[in-house]
């Protein structure tokens, strides 16, 4: 059987990361695509020296030139600019639409049969760009937010109850942006929901309430301390995940920015809810039953989506 080929759009800090971690895991072989000359080249050739270490045979190549993503089973989309201090990641949206618009031409004209993850921000508006601009089906194309925020909560309710963070299950809806909704009555610690499991353990709900609260602010939080830049290693991770449960039909749910039309009350937004990735792409979403808190909370993070993509939609046409 041939090996499969992941198209990386973007080798910058998550792209170079990403075709590390594909390497690594032996998930087929690797184009890093980048418009900067020689960069993704670079990083193809350096990266491709640590097989003999790590024992790897993926052939890993560095690319200007869209013909070289033929045919890839899989693209993940970094491509654009990543936030500085100070700035909202709705401040990159001028930008990165322009990137997405010839990102998605890209993949429309050579790998139009492929999975595509998107992780470039504005995450929510940016995934519907890439759709529209690459014209692939909507179960084709997927933002990968919910992972790594979800990820960010259990890292952080790990640390409070000092315990494993294979037994923390976290859940997180809703857009990636500050109004993400962390959700609590589906967040368990193997199993014991985490309220009951805090009150077992004397942890006020207050101090819950400030781990839901520093998870929204997480990615703010690493690019305050990076000073250049913004994560890196956990959003590669996230994105590989979902990678995975497409090339091996894993029917894996996990918290995706998918297409919802008529789930949750919504009509054709992308954003982040818990889906089935598998062969067939995002082959479901999931609607669980909310509290009325969590359900208000879920629209004030569509609203934003829905907002931000209305801008995105103005600037569209001036892209036509
Ligand atoms: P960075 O290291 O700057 O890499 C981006 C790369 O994109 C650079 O190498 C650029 O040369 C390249 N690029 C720019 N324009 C184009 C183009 N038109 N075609 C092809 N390549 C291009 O950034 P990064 O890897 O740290 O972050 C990439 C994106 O991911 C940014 O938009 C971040 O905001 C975003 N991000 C999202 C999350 C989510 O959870 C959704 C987390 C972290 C970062």
């Amino acid at each position: 059987m041939a090996r499969k080929k992941i198209a990386l759009i973007g080798s910058g800090m998550i792209g170079g990361t990403l075709a590390h971690l594909a390497a690594k895991k032996e998930m087929g072989d690797i184009v890093l695509f980048d418009i900067a000359e020689g960069m993704p080249q670079g990083k193809a050739l350096d990266l491709s020296q640590c097989g003999p270490i790590e024992g790897f045979d993926a052939k890993i190549t560095g690319s200007n030139d869209y013909a070289d993503i033929a045919g890839a089973d899989v693209v993940i989309v970094t491509a654009g600019v990543p936030r500085k201090p100070g700035m909202s990641r709705d401040d990159l949206l001028g930008i990165n639409l322009k990137v997405m618009k010839s990102v998605g031409e890209g993949i429309k004209n050579n790998c139009p049969d492929a999975f595509v993850i998107c992780i470039t921000n504005p995450l929510d508006a940016m995934v519907w760009a890439l759709r529209e601009f690459s014209g692939l089906p909507h179960n084709k194309v997927v933002g990968m937010a919910g992972v790594l925020d979800s990820a960010r909560f259990a890292t952080f309710l790990a640390w409070e109850f000092d315990c494993s963070v294979k037994d923390v299950n976290a859940f997180v809806l809703g857009g990636h942006g500050d109004t993400m909704v962390p959700v609590t009555s589906y967040t368990t610690i193997n199993g014991i929901p985490v309220n009951d499991y805090a009150k077992i353990k004397g942890v006020s709900e207050s101090r819950i309430d400030e781990i839901v609260d520093r998870t929204r602010k997480g990615g703010g939080e690493i690019v305050g301390l990076l000073g250049n830049g913004s994560a890196y290693y956990a959003p590669a991770t996230s994105a590989i995940a979902m990678a995975e449960a497409y090339l091996g039909d894993q029917k894996r749910i996990l918290p995706c920015a998918s297409y919802v039309e008529g789930k949750y009350g919504l009509d054709g937004l992308y954003v982040g809810v818990p889906t089935v990735i598998g062969a067939g792409g995002t082959e479901e979403v999931i609607e669980i039953e909310l509290s009325d808190e969590e359900k208000s909370n879920l629209k004030v993070s569509t609203d934003a989506v829905e907002e931000l993509l209305e801008a995105c939609k103005g600037l569209d046409e001036g892209l036509k």
